[in-house]
């Protein structure tokens, strides 16, 4: 890096050398269901209700090893600190009914996360099963339904609570169901008691709150769910609130003119921690792959802000089988760190000090001026000193793996 760069980062009071040692220390959660279209293991299968992935750009990781040599190729062109991000249906070697996974489905994962010094984070998988009816779960009529994912949710914080223990980090728990209804609701009150009542027993279960957290994720709507969503923000938040537990924050589940970097600062006042999926709404769809846009950046900004990186799980949620898919994981993450970079490269002190002065007008000509700050030469010297390389390099590089290895899979 030229010294030119960081001495104009001086002028402003920012430390590029600081700034670096921030951003390694953040952890991002890699989210392994990028790599085969949220498959899993079970039955080697497609999804089958609740969400969707669309494309079939050849490649797809169809069982454990092939998952971890791609996730290993993606980790490579990370840089920072990274845990990994898993759900239920990724349980491995003697599989199990989903109602019944616990630490022994994990063990690998765990062997997997230890020798490359990663941590873990979970989510119990409500969807894709025929435990789901008419798409309903927690909150089903039907108690039994309502029993099995109970118990389904009750092993996933053991197993939780396993990742947390065996690799000394804590680890989130963090639950999302699809129920909800196509047409507007006989009974909005029925549904949404239930879940309640149903959240309540999963967390009679004493998990070890040193070693985990629990989150819970709410959603605006989804295909065949327009017209109402049990898990909504407004019951999660309470709900959270309430038990002490974390709201996840997933980016594309909100209204598409609502502004979720602004809900940051309003939670972290009620709340020690927060949790997030960072996502990216297209029309119908919650997951499209991150891109360094406006929105993205606000979030990053937001965190930094607040200073509150030491206070979030910050996990990625993407799908997108249409395009190569450990591309589509880097690309994701790398601008999930570059976000975070430009917010630890901004200026926060004097932006709030003009603000506090009533002076919007520096305010606004400092935000503008911040933009044409050298932010690309500080990334390059961050994927250098992290060891990866830098835009064009990875992307050659995964393009040989995917000739090599991808395009030579079944
Ligand atoms: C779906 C939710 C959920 C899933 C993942 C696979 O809209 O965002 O978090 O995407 O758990
Ligand atoms: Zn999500």
């Amino acid at each position: 890096m030229r010294k030119e760069v960081k001495e104009k980062y001086a002028k402003y009071g920012i430390d590029v050398n600081k700034a670096l040692k921030e951003l390694a220390k953040v952890k991002i959660s890699i989210h392994c269901w990028q790599l085969d279209d949220v498959s899993g293991f079970e039955n080697a299968g497609s999804l089958t209700g609740g969400i969707q992935s669309t494309g079939d750009y050849p490649g797809k990781a169809r069982n454990f090893n092939e998952l971890i040599n791609d996730l290993d190729v993606a980790l490579k062109y990370i840089p920072g600190s990274k845990k990994i991000n898993l759900h239920a249906c990724y349980q491995t070697g003697n599989i199990v009914d989903r109602k019944d996974v616990n630490i022994d489905q994990f063990k690998a994962w765990v062997d997997y996360a230890k020798e490359r010094n990663l941590g873990l984070d979970y989510n119990p998988t409500i969807f894709s099963s025929p435990m789901l009816k008419d798409g309903l779960s927690l909150s089903s009529p039907d108690k039994e339904i309502r029993d099995y994912w109970i118990e389904h949710c009750i092993n996933s914080l053991k197993i939780t609570e396993y990742f947390g223990r065996e690799l000394k980090q804590k680890s989130l728990c963090n639950i999302w169901i699809p129920d909800g209804l196509k047409e507007v609701p006989a009974d909005r009150l029925g549904p949404r008691k239930r879940l309640k009542e149903s959240l309540d027993k999963i967390l009679e279960y004493k998990y070890d709150k040193k070693v985990m957290d629990v989150s819970v994720e709410s959603k605006v709507f989804g295909i065949g769910v327009e017209s109402y969503t049990v898990g909504s923000n407004e019951f999660y938040l309470s709900y959270a609130m309430k038990n002490n537990i974390l709201c996840l924050l997933d980016t594309g589940h909100f209204h598409p003119t609502e502004n979720v970097a602004d809900k940051i600062s309003s939670l972290i006042l009620f709340s020690p921690k927060l949790a997030f999926h960072v996502s990216r709404p297209v029309r119908w769809d919650s997951d499209h792959v991150l891109k360094l846009n406006d929105d993205l950046q606000d979030v990053a900004d937001e965190l930094v802000k607040c200073d509150i990186l030491d206070k979030v799980y910050l996990g990625l949620d993407y799908f997108d089988g249409s395009i190569n898919r450990v591309a589509a994981l880097i690309i994701g993450a790398r601008n999930m760190e570059k976000a975070l970079l430009k917010a630890l490269l901004t200026p926060w002190n004097l932006l709030k000090e003009a603000q506090d002065n009533y002076d919007h007008t520096r305010v606004l000509a400092l935000q503008e001026e911040i933009k044409t700050l050298p932010w690309t030469e500080v990334w390059d010297e961050y994927c250098k000193k992290e060891g990866c390389l830098d835009e064009s390099g990875w992307y050659e590089n995964v393009m040989e793996y995917e000739k090599e290895i991808l395009l030579k899979r079944g």
